[in-house]
C-alpha cells in the first residue's frame, strides 16, 4: 500500500477549505426524494439531475470531492462526457459509494447491517479505472428501546474495517461512515453515549484490521437529540457535545472528519459545523469538514422540479449552499449568508 497516494487524495479533497458533496443516493433513496418533489422516478431523470449538479459553474470553489452512485459513474452528460470526467476536469475528486445498502440484521429486530463485501476487490479495481479515488460505505445504527445491541455495532464495524482494508489495498481512500440516526425521541446524552461506543468499537476494529488511519476519512453524525425529542439543544451545546465525543474516541492520526447532515435543515447543519470550527478551533486535531447530501441538495431538488427551465436557478442554489457549507468548515459562516 502506498500511503502517500492516500494522503494526497485526502489533501486534494479538503484543500482551500473545501468539503465533500454526497450525491450518491441509491435508487431507492432517489425514488423517495423524487417522489416527494413530484419528479418522475426514472433513470433518465436521475441522470439529468446529476448532470445539473456536476456542470454547476464554480462548484469546485467549495467542493473538493463528490461521491457518486454506481449508476451515475456509468452515465454521461448530454454532450457524452462521463460524469466522473466532468468532475475531474473541474478539479473535483470523484468518489464512489460501494456498499450495497443497509439490510435487516437477522435475529435483531429493528437493526440493520450494511452489505456489499462480496466481490468488492474486483469492483474497486473497476471503479478506479473510471476515475474514483475515494469510496464510501455507510453503516446505520438506530437508537431505540434496548438498541443498538453490541451484536449490531460489532457486525457493522467489522464490515467497515474489511471494506476499509480492501480500499487501502486498492489505493482508494475509504470514507468510513458509521451513522447513528436522528430518528427517535432520544436525548442528546443518549446520542453521545451511543456515538462514543460506536466510534470506540470502530477504531478498535480498524486497528485490528491494520487500517492506516492517516489514509481514511471519518464521516460521523453530529451528537444531537433525536428528531422527536422534546428537548432540542442550542447550537453551542450540540457543537460542544460533538467535539467532546469525537475527542474521546477518534485518534488524532485521522486526517479529516466530514460530517453527514442526517436530516438537519441546511441552515442548522451549517450553524453546527461553524460553531465546531470557531468555538473549538484549538481543540481539533483533525480537519473538520462536511460530506452533506440533504443539507446541500434539498433546496436544489425542490427548485429544479425536473424542469429544464429551472436548471439555472437550481444551480445557483447548489452553488450557494455549497459556499455556505465551505464557509462553515472554515468557521466563517454567518446567518446573513442565508439570504442570496
Ligand atoms: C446521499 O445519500 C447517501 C446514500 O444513502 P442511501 O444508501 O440510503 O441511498 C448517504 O449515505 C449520504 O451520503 C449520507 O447519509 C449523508 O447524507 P446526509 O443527507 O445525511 O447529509
Amino acid at each position: 500500500m502506498n500511503t502517500s497516494i492516500l494522503k494526497e487524495t485526502v489533501d486534494q479533497i479538503f484543500a482551500n477549505g473545501k468539503g465533500i458533496l454526497a450525491m450518491d443516493e441509491s435508487t431507492p433513496t432517489c425514488e423517495k426524494r423524487f417522489e416527494a418533489a413530484r419528479i418522475p422516478k426514472t433513470s433518465e431523470m436521475y441522470r439529468k439531475y446529476r448532470e445539473l449538479i456536476v456542470t454547476t459553474t464554480g462548484l469546485n470553489e467549495s467542493i473538493g470531492g463528490a461521491i457518486l452512485f454506481d449508476e451515475t459513474i456509468r452515465q454521461t452528460t448530454d454532450s457524452g462526457e462521463p460524469m466522473a470526467k466532468v468532475l475531474m476536469d473541474a478539479g473535483i475528486v470523484p468518489g464512489i459509494k460501494v456498499d450495497m445498502g443497509a439490510k435487516s440484521l437477522a435475529g435483531f429486530p429493528n437493526e440493520l447491517v450494511t452489505e456489499g463485501l462480496d466481490g468488492l476487490r474486483e469492483r474497486l479495481k473497476e471503479y478506479k479505472t473510471m476515475g474514483a479515488r475515494f469510496a464510501k460505505w455507510r453503516a446505520v445504527i438506530t437508537i431505540g428501546d434496548n438498541i443498538p445491541t453490541d451484536a449490531c455495532i460489532k457486525a457493522n464495524v467489522h464490515a467497515l474495517a474489511r471494506y476499509a482494508a480492501l480500499c487501502q489495498e486498492a489505493e482508494i481512500v475509504p470514507i468510513v461512515e458509521p451513522e447513528v440516526l436522528m430518528d427517535g425521541d432520544h436525548t442528546i446524552q443518549r446520542c453521545y453515549e451511543v456515538t462514543e461506543n460506536v466510534l470506540k468499537t470502530l477504531f478498535h476494529q480498524l486497528y485490528q484490521f491494520k487500517i492506516d488511519l492517516e489514509g481514511i476519512i471519518l464521516k460521523p453524525n453530529m451528537v444531537i437529540a433525536g428528531k422527536g425529542c422534546p428537548i432540542q439543544n442550542g447550537i453551542d451545546e450540540v457543537a460542544e457535545a460533538t467535539v467532546n465525543c469525537l475527542r474521546s474516541s477518534v485518534p488524532a492520526s485521522v486526517p479529516a472528519i466530514a460530517f453527514l447532515s442526517g436530516g438537519q435543515s441546511p441552515q442548522l447543519a451549517a450553524e453546527h459545523l461553524n460553531a465546531i470550527n470557531t468555538n473549538f478551533k484549538d481543540m481539533l486535531p483533525w480537519i473538520v469538514a462536511f460530506s452533506f447530501a440533504r443539507a446541500i441538495q434539498q433546496p436544489v431538488l425542490d427548485a429544479w422540479k425536473g424542469e429544464q427551465s429551472n436548471v439555472g436557478e437550481a444551480q445557483k442554489l447548489l452553488s450557494h449552499r455549497a459556499k455556505i457549507a465551505a464557509a462553515a468548515r472554515r468557521g466563517e459562516y454567518s446567518c446573513s449568508m442565508e439570504s442570496r
